[in-house]
């Protein structure tokens, strides 16, 4: 909005010029992001305790969560707020990208809010039913996908990180992949959301490298220097992502061991929704598997588990996902928690590198 409102006054006042610049614009989303949500969560976390919106721990899980029965959830509502306002407030509106991305967060967070309504409201522990629960994700992705594969400029070739030759084009089949990125990384970020600070912590990451990616896509000279696909338009989201990183931050300061609040699937479904849709259109979607590589590990541990249990009755880990793993291991919380951060980050810095190498 402000963008709107302020950058047609540089010709009164050249300084208003500034507002042109994606970069300016995403530190400033940053910023504001971070503070917003600073400034949220005490009233959020006050609010969440007085209507007893509490977590209810498994009995099946590690014994160690049992001291954190009762800890305030659904804090997710703080990152919506804190990732949607700084975007209406720095990006281009006009920029249907970004609206595609609003939809993402707003529809997978209306469906992480049914889960944790049923859950913690009208104390349902299963929540919504898995059939529904993905029914929805994927008719949610199924718009998004639709609208992209419809946009004349949108290009349903696919980019091979490592492999700059290689781009075979999907044609209409773009659209299942698309969704299968969208909700495949929606749903991974919520198996990782099972320590304190767990999930935030790559997410930011991720949030951060894909802050690169959009800018440099949506660039005509880098991408073309970097012989990436461009993406006109795509850039603007990196102040969508620059809005991420910030309430991620935010929400981080609050859900940092010992956690004051857990995000809820209001919070983890968005989030991973976000960062497949945003790798979608950014056309960087394989990308996600090394920048979210730490989502990927845990999810993969899970279908390992499951599919060692059901074949030979016999579990790979002693609990998954893998974080369950440490702690049976002995392995203190924070200490899990930060070795899983250091993972995330290497596996971001690899991702940015294949941008050159190529
Ligand atoms: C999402 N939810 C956390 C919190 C958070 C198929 C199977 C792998 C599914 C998986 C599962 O239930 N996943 C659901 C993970 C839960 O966190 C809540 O959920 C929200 C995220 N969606 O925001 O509201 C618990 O995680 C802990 N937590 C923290 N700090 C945080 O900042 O400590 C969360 C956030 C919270 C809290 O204890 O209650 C979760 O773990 O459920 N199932 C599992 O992950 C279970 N694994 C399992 O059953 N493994 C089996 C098979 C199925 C693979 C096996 O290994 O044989 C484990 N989780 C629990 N108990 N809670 C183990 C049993």
């Amino acid at each position: 909005m402000l963008y709107h409102l302020l950058y047609p006054l540089h010709t009164y006042f050249s300084g208003f010029n500034v507002f042109r610049y994606i970069t300016f614009r995403t530190a400033y989303a940053i910023i504001t992001a971070l503070i917003l949500t600073l400034i949220i969560a005490p009233w959020m976390i006050r609010t969440l305790q007085r209507w007893q919106i509490g977590q209810r721990i498994r009995e099946d899980g590690p014994k160690a969560h049992i001291k954190k029965s009762g800890t305030p959830t659904m804090g997710g509502v703080m990152l919506l707020i804190g990732i949607i306002v700084p975007t209406l407030l720095w990006a281009d509106l006009t920029n249907l990208y970004i609206w595609l991305v609003i939809f993402s967060i707003l529809s997978f967070g209306g469906i992480g809010f049914l889960d944790d309504y049923l859950k913690f409201i009208k104390k349902k522990s299963e929540g919504l039913s898995p059939r529904y629960k993905f029914g929805l994700q994927i008719l949610a992705a199924l718009i998004i996908a639709v609208i992209l594969y419809h946009l004349p400029a949108y290009s349903t070739k696919l980019s091979v990180p490592f492999f700059k030759k290689i781009t075979p084009d999907l044609g209409w089949f773009y659209i299942p992949f698309a969704i299968f990125v969208i909700v495949g990384a929606s749903n991974a970020v919520n198996l990782t959301d099972g320590l304190d600070g767990l999930a935030i912590g790559p997410f930011i990451v991720a949030a951060f490298s894909y802050t690169i990616v959009t800018y440099i896509a949506g660039h005509l000279l880098f991408s073309e220097y970097l012989q990436l696909t461009y993406i006109a338009g795509a850039g603007e989201l990196s102040v969508l992502c620059g809005a991420m990183i910030g309430a991620g931050l935010g929400f981080l300061w609050f859900n940092a061991y010992p956690a004051s609040i857990f995000m809820g699937d209001i919070g983890s479904l968005p989030l991973g929704s976000a960062l497949g849709t945003v790798a979608v259109i950014s056309k960087h979607e394989l990308l996600l598997l090394l920048v979210g590589g730490l989502f990927v590990i845990e999810t993969l541990s899970v279908i390992f588990q499951v599919a060692s249990f059901k074949l030979t009755k016999k579990r790979v880990f002693r609990m998954a996902p893998i974080h369950h793993h440490f702690e049976l291991k002995g392995w203190d919380e924070p200490k899990i928690i930060v070795r899983f951060w250091i993972i995330a980050i290497v596996l971001a810095l690899l991702s940015l590198s294949t941008l050159k190498l190529r």
